[in-house]
């Protein structure tokens, strides 16, 4: 059997590290005062946890008077897991509460890089293990290379593809996608959009743009909208949740390249301030790298000794 809180383990490895490694440094070689507490909430918010989050685990940390000669090391984590963990487990996404639709259409948002086509490809793969029947969209009209790279996912999961011209007008592109998955009867359609156009504006127009022409169709479509988010890029990801939630209502959040940073505090962050339903992570560049959000698994995995 595959164990899942292992591949969690690994992929927050770097981030476990961070947090292990400091919290230790401060709290188990010095005397705790009130200067050693702000350290502590220094090294926290460095650690991208968020402002709020680092001063409520101050004053949990300082509520148990740590004396370094009675608590242990695993104590002081399990406090920091249990409070990621609160925060965490409401957010849970689970994959059988994705909307459902004919088919159920998921548009995938986020700006350059974070990792969308990639996802995508993941995501599909996921989806589509019952046997259902899943097909995306190449709506990322912009670079050539983002057609290709959609095609190569498409075919090594077995999922179809409707692509257009590139310079062709990605509304369309997702329009003529809709009108093939309904007419042959697909589960899933899955929306890649342009991470990168000329300006933000023009990036945020064209994708309420893809909205509107879904609406055309299928006025409860998008069912869903995830927001790709790149762990690595820490509180840079706060911003981009900020200016997709003013045109467009997330109902998922997908962290992914969670396996090559440290920053992982950063999804705690996320959570705190927006509330946000968290669908999956990403571990890996490889097809079964897309985990299924699990809060306990994560806040654990986030301080493992
Ligand atoms: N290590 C790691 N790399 C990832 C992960 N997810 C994506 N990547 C890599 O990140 C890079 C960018 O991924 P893409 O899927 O092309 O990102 P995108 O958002 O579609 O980019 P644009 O289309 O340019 O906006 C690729 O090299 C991916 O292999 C992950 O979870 N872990
Ligand atoms: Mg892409």
């Amino acid at each position: 059997m595959v164990n899942i809180f292992n591949k969690f383990r690994l992929g927050l490895a770097k981030s476990s590290k961070n947090f292990s490694t400091g919290l230790s440094d401060l709290i188990f070689k010095k005397k705790i005062d009130e200067n050693t507490l702000n350290e502590l909430e220094e090294f926290l918010i460095q650690s991208d946890v968020g402002v709020e989050a680092a001063k409520e685990l101050k004053e949990k940390f300082s509520d148990v008077k740590i004396d370094p000669k009675k608590n242990d090391q695993k104590q002081i984590f399990k406090i920091f897991a249990d409070y990621a963990y609160e925060i965490l487990k409401p957010l849970e996404k689970n994959f059988e509460n994705i909307k459902k639709g004919k088919p159920s259409v998921i548009l995938v948002a986020g700006v350059n890089g974070v990792g969308k086509t990639t996802t995508i490809g993941k995501l599909g793969k996921i989806l589509g293990q019952d046997g259902k029947k899943i097909v995306f969209a190449a709506a990322d009209t912009f670079r050539a290379a983002a057609v290709s790279q959609l095609e190569v996912w498409a075919k090594r999961i077995n999922a179809s593809i409707i692509k257009s011209e590139i310079g062709s007008d990605p509304a369309s592109v997702a329009y003529k996608s809709l009108d093939y998955a309904i007419k042959n009867n697909f589960d899933y359609l899955i929306v890649d959009t342009a991470g990168r156009l000329q300006n933000k504006k023009n990036l945020m127009e064209e994708f309420k743009k893809i909205t509107k022409v879904l609406k055309k169709i299928d006025p409860e479509a998008p069912q869903e909208t995830f927001l790709i988010l790149d762990a690595t890029t820490g509180q840079s990801a706060i911003n981009q949740v900020e200016e997709f939630k003013k045109i467009t209502k997330i109902t998922g959040i997908i962290m992914t390249k969670l396996d090559g940073t440290a920053k992982g505090g950063i999804l705690l962050a996320i959570g705190k301030k927006f509330e946000t339903p968290i669908l999956a992570l990403g571990m890996g560049e490889k097809e079964d790298d897309l985990h299924k959000f699990n809060s306990r698994y994560f806040s654990d995995a986030l301080m493992q000794k």
